[in-house]
């Protein structure tokens, strides 16, 4: 496979890269019942234009970071999952302006999800692992974790908070492109949430930094800062491309090596801020 240029690589991920969530409008979600679920704004007009944003992965390498406040700068956050704030405002700040989570979580654990107050900040996006290049219909139909139950229940106790469900042709698109870049063949399923969630805040922001997605001098064997759980898999993926989301994160990086040893941190640039 031919390594593009990051130019072309933030080029091709511009414009090949289709991030929408779903609408009333999408067959099959078309119908009177769905009308009352999905939220009538779109993700744009709810967020507005956002300037400088950060995206927090879940690594356990966030352990000791003291980078809260340096987060807590940006204009608006994305967080993952069940990633906590309280009790690790130091090393994660207090923010959230978006929290994307999987559609495992909504269902696997949808007792905690529908209780617990974590979730009731901000936007909530959800997404599911469809299958290759699925059509939508054919997706709706056999959804990896059917959390469309779980979803609307949570939608009509919390009517007020803007919930979407991510449109899930970009996870193959993106994928499409992590395959054209990598020298080895890549296993198919889907991009981690890390990924989905730099690009969806490349799309919405100016400019986006991403913490300890490419680990620091911190980087640990502990798979979330907020548990004490050992697995390397976390950190260089076993069901998700991890490594090869993280090469080409570090392709794109317009931070420094320095920034990424000492704070985790890698800088990519807004969409609209590419040109091509
Ligand atoms: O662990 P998870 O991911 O919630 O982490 C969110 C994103 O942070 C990045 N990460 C995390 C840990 C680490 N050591 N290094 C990292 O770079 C990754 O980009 C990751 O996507 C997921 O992607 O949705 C995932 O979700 C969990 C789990 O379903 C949720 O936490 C809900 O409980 C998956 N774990 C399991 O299924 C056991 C994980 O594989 C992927």
């Amino acid at each position: 496979a031919a390594k593009l240029s990051p130019e072309k690589l933030l080029c091709q991920l511009r414009d090949r890269v289709n991030i929408t969530m779903i609408q009333g409008s999408d067959s099959p979600f078309d119908t009177s019942e769905w009308q009352q679920y999905l939220p009538g704004k779109s993700l744009n007009e709810t967020v507005g234009h956002l300037g400088h944003c950060a995206v927090v992965s879940s690594a356990g390498s966030l352990r000791s970071s003291h980078l809260g406040q340096e987060i807590d700068s940006h204009d608006a956050i994305l967080r993952f999952n069940g990633a906590p704030i309280k009790g690790f405002e130091e090393d994660v700040g207090q923010k959230t302006t978006i929290r994307l989570v999987n559609s495992q979580l909504v269902t696997v654990e949808e007792q905690q999800f529908q209780r617990e107050a974590l979730y009731n900040t901000g936007i909530l996006i959800v997404w599911d692992p469809a299958p290759y290049h699925a059509e939508i219909h054919e997706w709706y139909k056999k959804p990896d974790y059917n959390f469309f139950d779980s979803y609307k229940l949570y939608r009509s106790t919390h009517p007020e908070q803007p919930f979407y469900i991510l449109n899930p042709k970009m996870q193959w698109q993106l994928w499409d492109i992590l395959q054209e870049n990598s020298p080895e063949q890549i296993q198919p399923n889907p991009p981690s949430s890390g990924m989905l969630g730099i690009v969806i805040m490349m799309t919405l922001c100016d400019k986006v930094d991403v913490y300890e997605f490419l680990p620091s001098k911190r980087q640990t064997d502990i798979c979330h800062y907020y548990q004490k759980f050992h697995d390397r898999a976390c950190t260089m993926g076993a069901y998700h491309p991890l490594l090869f989301e993280k090469n080409l994160v570090k392709h794109i990086n317009q931070g420094t090596d320095e920034d990424i040893y000492i704070h985790g941190k890698a800088t990519l640039p807004g969409f609209r801020n590419v040109r091509c």
